[in-house]
């Protein structure tokens, strides 16, 4: 049986990684109608992603005697100064969800709750992950420039990450890795 405490902390988590899904299909949406439908897939696959990233956390609470509270959120910013800005966004949001999940695991060592500290390893390494790439795609808008030419190339170099992205995320089975 989990903690008030815990349970508390997961379903502020479960908050956050849908607003993350939000935020994201607002970037997303912003990219397409703007001239980057490369940067808009990318987008809409992380999209998807986040809102695995709060499914499994619904399940995990429900299937340890607690209570997934679904949340009611804040619309999400949906203008943007350029593509460079857009991608600054997405790794402070990051930065923010990483520092997020340590707060977590901390409440559980501190509750003794070591089978949910255990389960958010996932989340750990996730977003070392998360955060790695978005860093390297920041290096490499920046390489590209300010120039229209320069982003142009860019974006298609992110139509071929969100095929992969897209693939991956089906290999690990997608929502149906959650149910
Ligand atoms: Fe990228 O945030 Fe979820 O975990």
């Amino acid at each position: 049986m989990i903690t008030k405490n815990v349970e508390k902390a997961i379903n502020e988590q479960i908050k956050r990684e849908e607003h993350s899904s939000r935020i994201y299909l607002s970037m997303a949406s912003w990219a397409e109608r703007n001239g980057y439908p490369g940067a808009a897939n990318w987008l809409y696959v992380q999209t998807e992603e986040e809102r695995i990233h709060m499914l499994k956390l619904v399940h995990y609470l429900n299937d340890r005697g607690g209570t997934a509270v679904i949340p009611s959120l804040d619309a999400p910013g949906s203008d943007f100064k350029s593509l460079p800005d857009v991608f600054h966004e997405v790794l402070k949001h990051e930065e923010y969800i990483s520092a997020s999940i340590n707060d977590l695991y901390a409440i559980c060592t501190k509750e003794k709750d070591y089978t949910t500290a255990n389960y958010l390893q996932w989340y750990i390494t996730e977003q070392i992950e998360e955060e790695s790439t978005v860093r390297s795609i920041l290096d490499q808008i920046r390489l590209a420039g300010d120039d229209r030419g320069g982003l142009f190339m860019m974006d298609k170099e992110f139509s071929t990450m969100a095929t992969a992205k897209r693939a991956a995320l089906a290999l690990s089975g997608g929502a149906n890795a959650v149910t």
